[in-house]
């Protein structure tokens, strides 16, 4: 069977899926296969290593955690697996994300998690398809095609202000 490509997008709670879901939406955009669950460090511990250790063997190539507060989702996932892990720290309630973003990226040398933005779901998933189109070949002409997409867009705009400036 022909591997495809395949992502883990995993978060803390439910409350955090509707900014995860702006990953998932992102990967499903690169016709990448999620595979999409809630898990928490803390309060599920042994579900979140048995994942780690699995995930490998089931096809996974990168994993993406999500999680706010004490966030050591990520962390741990990383503990447990060689895969790259790449953390989203979400906006919390209390602190505004800034106790997420210090416990998602601050990891001690050796288990390194890649830690986008802030409540950073899109980035995420565009980080991930970066990683996959290592291996994945006929990944790197649709990220090409992105990124003239977002540059044809800026250009469109920057034209449209000019008009409105020009007609004051
Ligand atoms: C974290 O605590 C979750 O990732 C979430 O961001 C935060 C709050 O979780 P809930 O209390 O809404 O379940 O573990």
């Amino acid at each position: 069977m022909k591997h495809e490509p395949k992502v883990a997008v995993i978060m803390g709670s439910d409350s955090d899926f509707p900014v995860v879901k702006k990953c998932m939406l992102m990967l499903k955009k690169f016709g990448i296969s999620v595979d999409v669950r809630v898990m928490s460090a803390h309060r599920t511990p042994d579900a979140v290593a048995c994942y780690a250790k699995a995930a490998q063997e089931s096809g996974v190539d990168v994993i993406i955690a999500a999680a706010g507060k004490a966030a050591h989702l990520a962390g741990v996932l990383a503990a447990y697996t060689t895969l790259p892990v790449i953390g989203i720290p979400m906006k919390s309630s209390t602190l505004d994300g800034l106790d997420s973003l210090l416990s998602v990226v601050q990891m001690p040398k050796g288990i390194p998690v890649a830690t986008v933005a802030v409540d950073g779901a899109e980035n995420a998933g565009i980080l991930a398809v970066q990683m996959l189109a290592l291996k994945y070949e006929q990944l790197r002409p649709l990220l090409a095609q992105f990124k003239a997409d977002m540059a044809a867009e800026v250009e469109a705009k920057d034209q449209a202000l000019s008009k409105e400036v020009a007609a004051l």
